[in-house]
């Protein structure tokens, strides 16, 4: 069996959720190639030596350069700071790797729209790792909406509510500096919910929305008492329309205090709602209008059976899912696109489009008005 080597970019959070996805992928799911954890990056020599220890990579580098350019590597994951993610897809797609890069593409549209330009120049396969899309009950959400379940969709709401941040001595962090990350609560979990609406109901066209950051400046990483300023969001909210007439209304904060990784959506159309609730991620309840009226009410559908997406590779009913999992069924579908040569989605050209809804809000916000998003 052929294998594929992939190099990692990354060794923190999502180098280790991205490290486990690609050392089980090939042990629950049949694939054509074998992924192999060939190298992994990162600037500190001696921390990314204890990543590559403890996550099973055989190689380290401290230059993402070398890793590029290595002729052993097929495969870039790029799970670095946003601020990088663009010229390492570049110079990834040039030396004719195929790429999976984390969330967002990019800090900007400009950024995104080069990676884009240079996969597609490049002929490589390219995804945008919006894992969320492939939680086993947001893929049965997906199958039932396709089908018509829920009819002529009316409403998208959305939040995604954190509170790791509202402590105002918690450091000026790379994701709170706009230089690194290029937005924060806005690009880091509003651009999950937002896709998760672009996949889920349709295109967005028109978004008005308001930026907000908290606390204005915090202690620098490492200083003694000294402060930064914080130069991104702290909480967004979007008001939008899609194309097919739905509505959407978004709210994404890290100053929900309580709320550790909240992403609960509501989708209400003319025969019926779904909802969905991350911290009970096994779970999809469905409100079916056909129903009888003397036993109508929200159906509790726990998505872990054979029939439902990605379920039947783990465990047998009942047994359920996490987090980590969505990664590995990303790594899963983006491996048998690369075996293929074929594209996968989300792609980069979804990512763009998440960028551009991102910029559009971003403009909503600081003109106080609606925008138009292009396509
Ligand atoms: C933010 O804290 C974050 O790590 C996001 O960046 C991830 O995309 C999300 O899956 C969990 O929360």
């Amino acid at each position: 069996m052929k294998s594929l080597n992939v190099g990692l970019i990354g060794y923190q959070f999502m180098g280790r959720a991205h490290s486990n996805a690609w050392r089980q992928v090939d042990k629950f799911f049949s694939l054509p190639v074998k992924p192999v954890l060939h190298t992994i990056c990162g600037r500190d020599a001696q921390r990314v030596e204890a990543a590559a220890r403890q996550l099973g990579w055989q190689k380290t580098a401290t230059r993402w350069q070398d890793v590029v350019s290595d002729p052993e590597i097929d495969i870039i994951d790029i799970s670095t700071a946003n601020d990088t993610h663009a010229e390492i897809a570049i110079a990834a797609a040039k030396a004719g790797k195929s790429i999976l890069c984390e969330k967002p593409l990019a800090r900007n549209v400009r950024e995104a729209e080069a990676m884009l330009a240079a996969v597609k120049k490049a002929g490589v396969v390219h995804m945008i790792c919006h894992n969320y899309r492939r939680i086993p009950a947001i893929a049965q959400a997906k199958k039932m909406i396709a089908a018509g379940d829920l009819g002529r969709i009316f409403h998208y709401r959305a939040r995604y509510l954190q509170d790791w941040i509202v402590d105002p001595d918690f450091p000026l962090v790379w994701r709170l500096q706009g230089k690194l990350a290029g937005s924060g609560a806005h690009g880091d979990i509003n651009a999950h919910i937002i896709d998760l609406g672009r996949h889920l109901v349709g295109e967005l066209v028109e978004v008005c929305g308001h930026l907000e950051t908290f606390i204005k400046e915090r202690p620098l990483p490492g200083s003694k008492g000294r402060k930064g300023r914080v130069t991104v969001d702290d909480a967004a909210v979007t008001l939008g329309r899609f194309k097919n007439g739905a509505l959407c209304n978004l709210e994404a904060s890290r100053f929900a205090l309580g709320r550790k990784n909240h992403l609960q959506l509501e989708i209400n159309g003319s025969k019926g709602s779904l909802v969905f609730d991350l911290e009970d991620m096994n779970r999809l309840k469905f409100f079916d209008n056909a129903d009888p009226s003397d036993r109508q009410g929200y159906r509790d559908i726990l998505v872990t059976e054979p029939v439902h997406p990605y379920a039947g590779a783990w465990w047998p009913p009942g047994h359920i899912l996490g987090y980590e999992h969505t990664f590995v069924h990303t790594v899963f579908d983006f491996l048998k696109a690369v075996a293929k040569g074929r594209p996968v989605e989300p792609s980069f050209a979804e990512g763009l489009q998440n960028q551009r809804v991102l910029a559009a809000i971003e403009k909503s916000s600081t003109t106080r008005r609606w925008v138009k998003i292009p396509r």
